[in-house]
């Protein structure tokens, strides 16, 4: 017996059965409130001290004052592996069990769902064994420990640290608990122990079938079948001589392989995820049938082809994004409700591929991406992110690498969803990996490998991992490493595009660059969730957890809430519970918020994810599918057109028939484009809906907004006139500033932003308050009159930067122009423009540019140009850490409006804005959405030139093409008031 299993890396668990896929039937669920006792340690004694807690639940989410702390890779206390510090959360989970009487004779398994870190489980005060990894089940045999018809107890001793928390450093909140469900289930000691089920796109099947009589040998006589719809399987009599010995089932294995070919199989994919029903039967030796299990098979092949990954036969595009287990308020408890919104939302937005980072999820899970339709790498919960270099050789930790991905394998081997195995995350590589690859190769031959360590340093070859895997890697590198002639299999990103904060910046060059350039094949947004945990503002605790995490009346992905905690409450990040040490506000770098309200990056992804798109060439419009395997008959459009300064029009389309990977003819009906006003441009958009229920997607639902640009030409902004053309005469004050009745603050010089969180680690925040920035020193100004027009002269920051401001009145209003020379030393600001306020009063907008979501330079590809219009307070990005928010790109005119005034800008191009209720500085001073007090005013940005987003929280920053730098910027616009 080992003294304290919870530092012995070598045990990975006493007692435990094998894992398997088979799901258990006949369970007595035994989730819901237990008695609990929180310990220091766990050899501190068991105290007769009971209070209750939730299973599945952690208790760091509220109950105790053991509270949630969020690391990125270091870890959470001191200390060398494989030892846990001496202070150690245990939690004590105990309750009464009555057996079911029919149950005697039966065989009796305990099942916990999953228990972090190290779970020992009792039975009536034996111990019935220990399990590690915290993402997996631990199942034990207790048919000695219980009796049938009778009470008995069961204790669930869960360890927080451990010798496995030093690789289970992943880079989320820390919690301690029991997260997922537990149950005892029975089966007959004759049973069906296990099925592995090998379904190809061509219909051929194979079913290896596992039957344990419990002890002692398998009778003689008995037999397994299996059926698909009408198909009744064969024995496969090559399949190990000693399975002739008694009919047809090994005595020593217990295992018996079928087969047979379904004909006209429907393939599996994530574009039409065909599921069939497998019956497997386990007959006695009169033929009675003694037990039976259904499985969902999807038919589907995966293979690794040079440089390209296919999915029956098809190079697909992995559109994909990576997912941790999380809740707001339930922290690492999530139910299949949630995993089901969480799933919806993937589809809605246009991603086909989930990376379970970085640990097994609830199997539950992978039946709803095998239903749904996403391709899955199944990642093994092994992250030694702290101490990479010394765990990755350290036979010590060797059964535990093993054990892991071998384990999750046998789980979740019939999957047609995982197409793709991972060893892990984050863990260097050494022979403890080789030797988990080695088992997995053995095991599954189906399906590729990949792990990103193993490739890391020239993306180069080495036997481990079969995808070239890399994290963060840049446009640059990774189409260079395509054209090196190098690339000797596929690249896909495992991390790309982190969306932490306003981000995604580039996305649409990453894609660009994917479809161009062979041997790319897409990659894993970084990542789903903003790991923001609900927090009650009054004592700073964690919102209580309760029984049910999810109201599965809430329609899925949202908009059910606006991203915004609600009063009284705020998104908690790393800090924020008095945990140290602790890494901020990093955990929170998802595209969608901690109530999965999507952030407007996902809108950007999924028009370009979208399955279908338009190209315009000299008026001729074609549609393509982009999809691998579907047509179009799954979806609707309809036509809509913005004529500059005419109504918006919209016209039901018919969308032709065009095969996977085809185009048509796509002509707009003469009633739409027949009467078009004489100049301004003329954009056509392409409402794309589901036209049929989906199970993911109600009829109705937003596919895409393809565009054409079906006319160029734009309106001219109304040129400097000489004299008075209108309006009263300009009036500014001693510092030239503009007086206007509507404006609370003058229009002047603005270049910077809150520093989004890119901003902010890539050092550029620093920087631009070293330069003098946020509010720059002014010189006093020179005001020059020349008729009618005004001009002020400024110099700011000791001539840095020199702005002329020139105001001239037009009808109904001014024209502004502007120019500013920025100098040398300039070389990246947030932006040039014009910043102003309006008096209070104004509540909406309406806009002529791209929307009606938040839009920036380096991430517009997903907001449509048109007539948009919104409530100033809909604008307003509410990212966990408040930053740069809210911005709009490529618009050319709006109209601020309230119940008493109108404020109308034209603008001479197509330029970046803003309207908020926050000024910069107001945002760059909070540290939660929560600190931050609207004002009545409207804050107006207007940018001759904005910084694009990037990515470089975690990646590469924004393109060249996106930075602003020194030189000379111009701008111009009016002024309305009617
Ligand atoms: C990478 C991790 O795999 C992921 O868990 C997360 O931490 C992400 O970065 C950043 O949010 S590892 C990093 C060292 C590139």
């Amino acid at each position: 017996m080992v003294e304290r299993p919870w530092a012995f890396p070598e045990l990975t668990g006493t007692g435990r059965l094998r894992m398997h896929a088979l799901r258990p039937a006949a369970a007595l669920p035994l989730d819901g409130r237990w008695r609990f006792q929180l310990l220091p340690s766990p050899e501190a004694a068991v105290t007769a001290d009971w209070e209750e807690a939730d299973v599945p639940g952690c208790w760091t989410m509220g109950g105790t004052d053991d509270l949630p702390q969020y690391t990125n890779f270091q870890m959470p206390w001191p200390g060398l592996p494989p030892n846990p510090p001496a202070a150690n959360p245990t939690g004590v989970y105990e309750r009464e069990v009555a057996v079911p009487a029919d149950w005697a004779g039966r065989r009796i398994i305990l099942h916990v769902g999953a228990a972090e870190s190290v779970l020992i489980a009792q039975v009536g005060g034996v111990t019935a064994g220990i399990g590690k990894d915290s993402h997996l089940a631990s199942e034990f045999d207790v048919t000695e420990l219980v009796r049938p018809g009778e009470t008995t107890t069961v204790r669930l001793t869960v360890v927080k640290w451990s010798d496995a928390t030093f690789i289970e450093d992943q880079d989320q909140w820390w919690h301690g608990g029991i997260t997922r469900s537990v149950l005892l289930y029975s089966t007959d000691p004759l049973h069906l122990a296990d099925v592995r089920v090998r379904a190809r796109r061509s219909g051929d099947l194979r079913v290896d079938v596992d039957v344990r009589s419990g002890h002692g040998p398998l009778p003689g006589g008995w037999r397994v079948s299996a059926t698909l719809g009408g198909l009744e399987l064969g024995l496969d009599t090559a399949y190990g001589a000693m399975l002739a010995e008694r009919d047809q089932i090994s005595t020593w294995q217990g295992r018996v392989r079928l087969r047979g070919t379904v004909p006209g199989v429907r393939p599996w994919s994530a574009e039409l995820p065909t599921l069939y029903d497998l019956v497997v039967r386990l007959h006695d030796a009169e033929g009675t049938v003694t037990d039976e299990t259904t499985l969902r098979v999807g038919f589907r092949d995966v293979e690794v082809v040079g440089r390209d990954l296919l999915v029956n036969g098809e190079r697909v595009y992995i559109r994909g994004v990576n997912r941790h287990d999380f809740h707001p308020r339930t922290g690492r408890v999530v139910s299949e409700a949630d995993m089901r919104a969480d799933l919806v939302t993937m589809k809605r937005f246009g991603f086909n591929a989930i990376r379970t980072s970085h640990y097994p999820n609830d199997p539950v899970l992978l039946d709803l991406a095998d239903e749904l339709g996403l391709y899955v790498v199944d990642e093994a919960n092994i992250e030694s992110h702290a101490y990479a270099r010394e765990i990755c050789d350290d036979p010590a930790y060797l059964p535990a690498f093993v054990d892991r991905v071998s384990r999750m394998a046998r789980r979740d081997v019939n999957h047609p969803c995982v197409i793709i195995w991972s060893l892990g995350n984050e863990s260097d590589y050494g022979a403890n990996h080789d030797a988990a690859a080695g088992w997995l190769r053995a095991f599954d031959p189906t399906r590729p490998v990949q792990y990103e360590g193993a490739i890391k340093y020239d993306f180069g070859s080495g036997p481990v991992s079969d995808i070239i895997c890399p994290m963060y890697a840049s446009i640059e590198e990774i189409t260079a490493h395509a054209r090196s002639g190098r690339q000797d299999r596929p690249l896909i990103l495992c991390e790309y595009s982190h969306a932490m904060g306003n981000s995604n910046g580039t996305l649409a060059d990453y894609w660009a660059a994917i479809e161009s350039t062979p041997g790319l094949q897409g990659g894993f947004i970084w990542e789903f969730w903003d790991h923001g945990l609900l927090q009650r503002l009054d004592d700073g605790r964690p919102a209580q957890c309760q029984s049910q995490p999810t109201d599965p009346d809430r329609p899925p992905g949202g908009p059910y809430a606006d991203g915004v905690a609600g009063p009284g409450y705020r998104w908690a990040y790393g800090g924020d519970f008095g945990d140290e040490p602790n890494d901020g506000n990093f955990c929170a770098d998802g595209v969608v918020f901690p109530d999965r309200t999507p952030k407007p990056a996902m809108y950007e992804h999924r028009e370009l994810a979208a399955p279908l798109r338009l190209t315009a060439d000299a008026g001729v419009i074609r549609v393509h599918n982009r999809q691998h395997f579907r047509d179009l008959s799954w979806l609707a459009a309809e036509w809509r057109l913005d004529a500059d300064g005419a109504a918006v029009r919209t016209l039901p389309a018919e969308l032709p028939d065009v095969p996977p990977g085809g185009s048509a003819l796509l002509t707009p009906p003469a009633a739409l484009i027949g009467h078009l006003p004489g100049d301004g441009e003329v954009w056509l958009t392409l409402r794309v809906t589901v036209r049929d229920d989906q199970p993911w997607a109600a009829a109705g639902t937003t596919m895409c907004l393809p565009q054409v640009h079906l006319r160029a030409e734009r309106r001219a902004l109304p040129l400097r006139t000489s004299g008075t053309v209108g309006g009263p005469p300009i009036e500014v004050d001693h510092d030239g500033l503009l007086v206007h009745p509507l404006l609370a603050a003058p229009p002047t010089l603005s270049l910077w932003r809150a520093p989004t969180d890119n901003d902010r680690l890539a050092g550029l925040g620093a920087r631009w308050a070293d330069q003098g920035l946020p509010e720059p020193a002014r010189d006093p100004v020179d005001v020059v009159r020349d008729g009618d027009r005004v001009t002020v002269h400024a110099r700011y920051l000791g001539g840095l930067v020199v702005h002329e401001q020139s105001f001239t009145p037009v009808t109904d209003g001014i024209l502004v122009e502007e120019t500013v020379v920025l100098g040398d030393a300039l070389t990246d600001v947030a932006r040039v423009g014009t910043v102003f306020e309006t008096i209070g009063g104004f509540d909406r907008v309406s806009w002529y540019g791209q929307g009606p979501w938040e839009t920036y330079p380096d991430r517009c590809a997903g907001g449509p140009v048109g007539s948009h219009e919104a409530a100033i307070d809909e604008l307003f990005t509410p990212y966990l850490r408040p930053q740069e928010s809210g911005g709009r790109h490529g618009v050319r005119r709006f109209t601020l409006t309230g119940p008493a005034h109108t404020l109308r800008v034209r603008l001479d191009r197509p330029r970046q804005v803003s309207f908020t209720r926050y000024r910069a500085t107001d945002l760059a001073a909070a540290s939660h959405h929560d600190e931050l007090v609207p004002r009545p005013e409207c804050v107006v940005h207007i940018d001759a030139a904005h910084r694009g987003l990037g990515t470089a929280s975690c990646g590469p920053d924004t393109l060249p093409a996106f930075l602003v730098g020194a030189g000379t910027h111009r701008w111009s616009w009016t002024l309305e008031t009617t």
